[in-house]
């Protein structure tokens, strides 16, 4: 079906506010709270799943699905299962084990809400339940486009991506030696890889050809790059009340970042660079991108 998500000059912030709504909805579809003893972990998911976050993730993928002029159902099904694995990263994050954060999306993480346990068992639940929606005949009717998707986002969020990601993060705090090449390659993995998931994640349900996969994955290269510098800055330069997290951890942890390495004011001019070379990636779609094109601007001016 052609069903068209937005019409032709909708703007960034409509439709990212309309991606958040949408894709809230589905999930809270997905985790309803038995009336069982393991209630608890599905209110945990929940809280996580549901907190305000800004659902860049989702609008990517509904905003590539809608290149390929893929079915909004379709496309919201895998713009959901994005944001559960985002969703778990966050919470198995802010672990004790792990940053020990008490504040996320402007509110206490998940293991200061319920506790460390259930965090745990929360975020196994929502990164697994992301493969049982991949896996849904609602993400589509082509068992192969399923298999696609459920086999591109166990490559994203495994070892080869995220997870392969978060370990050399972790290990990162207590190196001093880390180069560029170094932090870009940690940063690839640890966040990019989702993100250029999110992105190819509309051209797989599409069944797109290769050269517009490839200039999607341009595309998602960059603007994570590019979204990973405005993080660090952000960790500099930002305030706790805007951005929902705490700040300064990385220096305070003397980690290496863009920013440590780079300093703030080149660190600033790559993300602008980063931004248009994503940009230029887009060229073969015309002003059906313009969409993308917005959210690549975004992602280094936005404040959370
Ligand atoms: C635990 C396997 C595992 C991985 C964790 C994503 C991640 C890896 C950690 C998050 C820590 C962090 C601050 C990373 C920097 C970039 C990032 C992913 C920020 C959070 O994403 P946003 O800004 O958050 O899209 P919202 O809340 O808006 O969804």
């Amino acid at each position: 079906m052609t069903e068209q998500l937005w019409p032709p000059g909708t703007d960034f912030a409509t439709a990212i506010a309309e991606t958040a709504k949408l894709t809230d909805e589905v999930i809270a579809s997905l985790i309803p709270i038995p009336p069982d003893l393991e209630a608890r972990v599905f209110e945990a998911m929940r809280y996580a799943a549901l907190a305000p976050g800004k659902r860049l993730r989702p609008f990517l993928v509904l905003a590539s699905a809608q290149l390929f002029s893929v079915a909004r159902r379709s496309a919201l099904q895998v713009a959901s299962a994005i944001e559960l694995v985002h969703a778990y990263s966050l919470v198995h994050d802010d672990l004790p084990a792990m940053d020990n954060s008490d504040l996320r999306r402007g509110r206490p993480t998940c293991h200061k809400a319920f506790d460390d346990a259930t965090a745990v068992l929360a975020g196994d639940g929502l990164l697994t339940m992301a493969f049982e929606v991949l896996a849904h005949r609602d993400t589509h009717g082509d068992p192969a486009v399923r298999c696609e998707l459920v086999a591109s986002l166990a490559q994203a969020a495994g070892g080869q991506g995220m997870v392969g990601g978060q370990m050399i993060d972790l290990l990162a705090e207590k190196r001093t030696d880390l180069d560029i090449g170094a932090i870009t390659r940690l940063q690839r993995l640890k966040t990019g890889a989702l993100i250029a998931f999110a992105c190819e994640g509309g051209a797989i349900l599409g069944k797109a050809p290769q050269e517009l996969r490839l200039a999607l994955r341009g595309y998602a290269h960059d603007l994570g790059l590019a979204f990973q510098i405005a993080d660090d800055l952000l960790d500099v330069e930002g305030s706790a009340g805007v951005t929902g997290k705490p700040v300064g951890q990385d220096a305070a942890a003397g980690k290496a970042t863009f920013v440590s390495i780079l300093g703030v004011e080149r660190a600033r001019a790559q993300a602008s660079v980063l931004v248009r070379q994503a940009v230029a990636h887009l060229e073969p779609f015309e002003s059906r991108a313009d969409l993308l094109r917005q959210a690549a601007r975004f992602v280094i001016d936005r404040q959370a």
